[in-house]
């Protein structure tokens, strides 16, 4: 049934205020022509939660996969509960029953629901063993019979790596059923996230493992410095090169990488090192898989989805869900509190946020800052209200959980309070730098980088709404494109990154650029940064998983870092260079402070300054211009040394700075600070003070 109505609500809208609303103008006053939109959308919110709250509480509500799916008492009862609306039965069967058709019917209940009870055996044991298989079978009113699987089942597996995946009973006797050892860390004030995505993480040409990730991955983000990790492609999904995108079991760990006990082992790990650990959550789409997704459950186009065309998205060939239906809000809800309770995830990365919250999903059309775009008949409230929510339920069962929107439109107020009118999250995606990036890097010579348009990509976001910048994540990987540093050292990479061949220019600029074009990402562009496995080294190649097109290859589905490894080769230098600037940021802070104060961006000496967190960022990416006795502006007068130098040849830099010398403050006005002191700027170098 429906739980959100978008239509008549508008007449009861002077009864619902948004109680912050006037904060959030003082931050942005162009936000105030929008207000009725935004009312609208806080009251939607307000009143779907009401009718939750009401109907069954949103804390039972938010566990509903306690109660769905199959599921074993203690008791050695099981009982087993679907949402099939508008079909004739439901049967379950497989193994326990000899596959016996019809040997297991739910009952009927209220709301297309369907309930069965599994008593013990006579010996107290669960009728259905654990890691056996099963099936739902359902009949429609014209007596077709569908197989399918539990949308809550927790753990679905392919036979023999491919074909469908069938549906295995997760049921693990007492001795194997995991405990967590450790607490969820502290919340990072600055976070410094790892995007890794598990079965890459191996040098191998194969699907590396959870054990994998926990032995040999989870101790070099800790010694980088990263206090967090995002993991991609974790939900199960059919298609392994859909890159985790096109989920087809919401609440399956994928088994690719091993069991749920090994994801939990991998997490609580994590955290024992201090590390948060966010879930990459795909709610803005699914896959349309039949027999093993979530596509026409009930025979239907509908269900879960939207039926018609709004239910299908053209570009990426997937289902988009019907939001305003309560039983998928139940779904979806449940699918957060599930990975927060259940795997102890510290927080989410919301996928296609942009697609989901605009009508024509932003579908070839650009943002140009005018707030129309973003407002009016275009926004879908019943995404933005289900986003709301979500924010409203994950903040609630864990106030310290992180949420970050990939939303490349710049929504006003994505990252706002849900009491000011905003959507709750902590954190956008500031998705403009990689692009910036790349295009420099493709159509840029060196002598014609502009130092006020990267000035400006990297502090142009909203006021107020934190962002995650990046130089690159795994969308700059994906095949098709390049990573940076493939950008910059191209085939020399394969030939070239040997200690013992000669340092060719193109090498000593792609690593003295890869260095430098991070850290200005790290210090200006962000409250948060993040990187994808690998490029900290500076990953040559792209990404690409094994399909029909590329000869079922795992040549390009991993991350090799046995060249880090290698003492011989170069890319020790980039690891180090990320390892001292993650480590320089933790004990700084800049991330957490307020914006950088840029003092100068001088294009035709090709040098940026800016001071953020009490340190002062100096950077020369002349390529042969060093400067002597160069006056930079700073505001705290005295005594300036080096903290960070990426031209220390533990960096693969040239050892140009004597870090011995401290350099003194004068008073003199420069640059619209108060002081301003005399450094030595060697070309292609970046330093902190
Ligand atoms: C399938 O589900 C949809 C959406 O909930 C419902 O409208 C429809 O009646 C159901 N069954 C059939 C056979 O159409
Ligand atoms: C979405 O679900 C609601 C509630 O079941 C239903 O009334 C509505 O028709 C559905 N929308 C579409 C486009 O299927
Ligand atoms: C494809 O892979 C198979 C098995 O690994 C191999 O025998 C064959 O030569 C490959 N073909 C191409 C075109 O790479
Ligand atoms: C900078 O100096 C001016 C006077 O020259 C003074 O008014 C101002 O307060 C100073 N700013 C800071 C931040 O100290
Ligand atoms: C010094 C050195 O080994 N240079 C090599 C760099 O790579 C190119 C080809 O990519 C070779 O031609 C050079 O000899
Ligand atoms: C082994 C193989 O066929 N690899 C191909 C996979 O696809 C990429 C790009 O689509 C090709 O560049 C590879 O050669």
């Amino acid at each position: 049934s429906q739980i959100m109505d978008s239509g008549d609500g508008l007449k009861e809208t002077s009864q619902i205020m948004v109680p912050e609303l006037n904060k959030f103008i003082e931050i942005d006053p162009y936000i105030e022509n929008f207000s009725p939109d935004i009312k609208r959308r806080y009251e939607m919110f307000v009143k779907t939660k009401a009718r939750i709250e009401a109907a069954e509480t949103m804390d039972k509500f938010s566990q509903s996969y306690d109660h769905f799916g199959v599921k074993a008492r203690s008791d050695g009862s099981i009982h087993c509960k679907e949402w099939v609306p508008g079909v004739k039965a439901v049967y379950l069967r497989g193994t326990f029953n000899n596959w016996e058709k019809w040997g297991y019917k739910y009952e009927q209940s209220e709301h297309g629901k369907w309930k069965l009870v599994l008593p013990p055996k006579a010996d107290g044991s669960c009728m259905i063993e654990h890691l056996s298989e099963l099936m739902l079978i359902i009949q429609t009113h014209d007596d077709q019979y569908l197989e399918r699987i539990s949308p809550w089942a927790p753990y679905v597996k392919q036979s023999d790596n491919h074909g469908t995946y069938k549906w295995i009973f997760w049921n693990p006797p007492t001795e194997q059923v995991y405990h967590f050892k450790h607490q969820r860390p502290e919340k990072p004030k600055s976070p410094r996230i790892y995007e890794a995505h598990v079965g890459i993480a191996s040098s191998e040409p194969k699907i590396a493992s959870y054990k994998h990730f926990t032995e040999k991955v989870l101790p070099r983000i800790k010694e980088l410095g990263y206090n967090c990790i995002q993991l991609m492609a974790i939900m199960e999904h059919a298609y392994y090169a859909s890159f985790g995108y096109q989920v087809t079991s919401y609440f399956g760990a994928s088994s690719r990488y091993g069991t749920p006990t090994e994801l939990k082992e991998l997490i609580d790990t994590a955290h024992g090192m201090g590390l948060y650990v966010l879930l990459d959550v795909v709610h803005s789409h699914a896959c349309k898989n039949v027999l093993d997704g979530l596509n026409m459950f009930n025979g239907t186009d509908a269900c879960f989805f939207h039926s018609g065309s709004r239910g299908s998205h053209n570009l990426w060939d997937s289902r988009l869900f019907n939001y305003s239906e309560w039983e998928v809000l139940r779904f979806l809800i449940s699918n957060l509190r599930w990975y927060m309770e259940e795997y102890k995830f510290d927080g989410f990365r919301f996928d296609g946020v942009t697609s989901m919250i605009y009508h024509d999903h932003a579908i070839s059309r650009g943002f140009s800052g005018d707030y129309h775009e973003y407002f009016g008949l275009q926004m879908d409230l019943e995404s933005l209200v289900y986003l709301t929510l979500a924010n409203d339920v994950i903040k609630t069962f864990n106030p310290n959980a992180i949420t970050i929107a990939e939303d490349v439109s710049g929504m006003p107020g994505m990252c706002r309070p849900i009491k000011e009118g905003g959507i709750g999250f902590d954190y956008r995606l500031a998705m403009a730098i990689p692009d910036q990036w790349i295009k420099i890097l493709k159509e840029s010579k060196d002598e014609d980088w502009d130092m006020s348009h990267i000035f400006h990509t990297l502090t142009n976001r909203r006021h107020g709404e934190p962002c995650i910048a990046y130089a690159e994540s795994h969308d700059q990987a994906l095949v098709g494109d390049k990573s940076l540093a493939f950008w910059l050292m191209d085939k020399e990479m394969y030939t070239n990154m040997s200690e013992l061949t000669h340092l060719t220019p193109i090498i000593d600029r792609g690593i003295a650029l890869h260095k430098m074009i991070r850290l200005l990402t790290h210090g200006l562009g962000g409250e948060g940064y993040l990187n994808f496995i690998g490029n900290e080294f500076g990953h040559p190649e792209w990404l690409d998983f094994p399909r029909a097109g590329n000869n079922s290859s795992y040549h390009y589905a991993r991350r090799q870092f046995n060249l880090v490894d290698d003492q011989m080769l170069r890319y020790k230098f980039l690891y180090h260079f990320d390892a001292a600037m993650q480590n320089t940021e933790s004990k700084y802070g800049w991330l957490s402070a307020p914006q950088a104060y840029v003092s100068r961006k001088h294009s035709g000496d090709k040098v940026m300054v800016f001071e953020r967190a009490g340190v002062l960022f100096l950077f020369n990416f002349h390529s042969i211009q060093s400067f002597t006795g160069y006056r930079v502006g700073v505001q705290n007068p005295g005594k300036y040394r080096i903290v960070l130098d990426s031209d220390e040849p533990k960096f693969g830099g040239h050892d140009r700075n004597d870090k011995s010398v401290c350099f003194f403050t004068e008073e003199m006005h420069f640059d619209g600070r108060n002081h301003s002191m005399l450094v030595y700027l060697p070309c292609r170098c970046a330093m902190i003070m």
